[in-house]
């Protein structure tokens, strides 16, 4: 490795914290490493889990990437996401529940993250607007704005890891005369909090985590009825009563609509929980995902490593069963090509272990293999780098039960617990059912808990 090397991180989300925290550790060993600085372009670390009340656009005009809503809690285990070598015994010093809201996995993060001392070295309220490869340098200079200073700058750098998120751009499809809808329609991704749903009939339309996650919200909340609406296939769940799943959506007319299958329902509001999009509008196209989200978006070696120009790397850049430790695991490979730890095998040899896992990618047909997938991938990584090796299989365990948990009661999946496969520690039942819990906050998740009274 040359002295001189540069590196940028973009965006300082978990993916970006995993890589500024596999270098630390690499400099922490006496490792010399490279000249690095990561440019996040809110005020904050934590990527999503950066909540801001805004939608649209952020004070600085930027299209905010966050899509988190106020009440959001984990979505799965959080015995899931839990850093290999950074535990939530050891950030909370005492065991909590499986599905911590998100301030709470925020300050893990941020634990995790702040300890290691790297905030030094992101550069925040500064978005990259273009990266330009020089074929001659074989190097990339990066154009940067200082959004509070208005100010431009260029600096050239030897590789670029790209980790800014995928669930940032919405996919906004258009439906037959929803034009005319006289109600509100917004993207999940406007999405804050579902007290306004009140009294309300809702339509979701999509059939994934968003769909189910802010459906239940709505319930919880009071609406009065909550359709959603799959293109696919349902997902499934013992909805309860006031909610149901409709195939996709033929027309619109006033707030009337009509499903594929003649039922017609009138609605009050309208949610699109259609996705997001891969775009990343500061890359050229030939440095740029284009794909649909999925666990293994074409055109990177390892999950990582862009094919056409092994100088750029993507973190976190496929659809997330797993999510922190992943990151974490893509982020030490990621390291140790950099620093010449791991070798870079030639275009060819790459082009064949891309080709086998689209293929072994493309075989797959239900959940337990999907995960079964992730993990074996995840494995792979960590095969070849020093981050701590942990029991993979039993996570796959975590996220079947957790299906199955969801499966029985999708209004109670979030009050069940599992050990950590980190530590052994069981997690503690949280003081108040999920259903019953009104304040999010990290102060009341860790309170203790009410004396019993009878
Ligand atoms: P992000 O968290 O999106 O971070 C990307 C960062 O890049 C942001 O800070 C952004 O500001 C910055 N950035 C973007 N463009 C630029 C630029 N041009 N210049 C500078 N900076 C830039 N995962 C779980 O494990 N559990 C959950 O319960 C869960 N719930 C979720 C709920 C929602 C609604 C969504 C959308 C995702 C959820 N996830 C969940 C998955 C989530 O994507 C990951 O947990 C994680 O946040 C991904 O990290 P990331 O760093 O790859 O991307
Ligand atoms: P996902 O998981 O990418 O799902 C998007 C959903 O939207 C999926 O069910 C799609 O159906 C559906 N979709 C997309 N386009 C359409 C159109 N045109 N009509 C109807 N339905 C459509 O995104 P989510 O927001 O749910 O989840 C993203 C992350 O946020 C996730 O990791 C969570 O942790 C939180 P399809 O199945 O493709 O037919």
């Amino acid at each position: 490795m040359q002295d001189q090397q540069r590196i940028v991180i973009i965006g300082a989300g978990p993916s970006g914290m995993a890589a500024l925290r596999a270098f630390a550790a690499a400099e922490r060993e006496g490792a010399p490493v490279p000249d690095i600085v990561c440019y996040e372009k809110q005020d904050d670390w934590g990527g999503q889990w950066n909540y801001s009340w805004r939608t649209g656009t952020d004070h600085y005009g930027e299209p905010v990437p966050s899509s988190m809503y106020r009440n959001l809690w984990s979505n799965g285990p959080k015995e899931a996401l839990e850093f290999a070598e950074y535990t939530f015994d050891e950030h909370f010093g005492r065991p909590i529940s499986s599905y911590p809201p998100r301030e709470v996995l925020w300050d893990y993060i941020d634990g995790r993250a702040s300890q290691s001392g790297v905030k030094e070295k992101v550069k925040f309220a500064h978005a990259v607007r273009w990266v330009q490869y020089n074929e001659q340098d074989d190097n990339f200079t990066v154009t940067v704005e200082d959004l509070r200073a208005r100010k431009t700058h260029t600096e050239v750098v030897d590789h670029v890891i790209v980790s800014t998120g995928h669930f940032s751009f919405p996919n906004v499809p258009d439906f037959d005369g929803i034009g005319q809808f006289p109600g509100e329609v917004i993207h999940a991704h406007e999405f804050r909090g579902a007290e306004r749903l009140a009294g309300k009939n809702v339509l979701l339309i999509g059939g994934s985590y968003s769909a189910e996650d802010i459906g239940v919200q709505a319930h919880k909340m009071g609406a009065a009825h909550v359709t959603m609406s799959y293109r696919s296939q349902p997902q499934g769940f013992a909805w309860p009563e006031g909610m149901e799943e409709l195939p996709v959506i033929d027309h619109f007319e006033g707030n009337r609509v009509t499903f594929s299958n003649g039922v017609v329902r009138e609605y009050d509001a309208v949610i699109l929980c259609t996705g997001y999009l891969h775009h990343y509008p500061f890359l050229p196209d030939e440095l740029s995902i284009d794909s649909p989200n999925n666990l293994y978006p074409a055109g990177l070696y390892r999950g990582v490593v862009w094919q056409n120009n092994p100088k750029v790397y993507y973190l976190g850049s496929q659809d997330q069963w797993f999510t922190f430790n992943m990151f974490d695991a893509q982020a030490w490979y990621v390291r140790d090509l950099v620093l010449g730890r791991a070798e870079l095998p030639d275009a060819v040899a790459r082009a064949e272990s891309i080709d086998a896992w689209t293929a072994r990618h493309d075989a797959i047909t239900d959940d337990p293999e999907a995960v079964q997938f992730q993990a074996d991938y995840i494995r792979d990584l960590i095969e070849a780098t020093d981050y701590p090796m942990f029991d993979l299989d039993e996570v796959v365990r975590i996220f079947l039960a957790w299906k199955k948990d969801k499966k029985t009661n999708i209004l109670t999946y979030r009050d069940q617990v599992y050990p950590s496969v980190m530590t052994g520690t069981m997690s503690t039942v949280h003081h108040t059912p999920w259903l019953e819990e009104l304040d999010d906050s990290r102060e009341r998740y860790l309170a203790e808990p009410a004396p019993v009274t009878n």
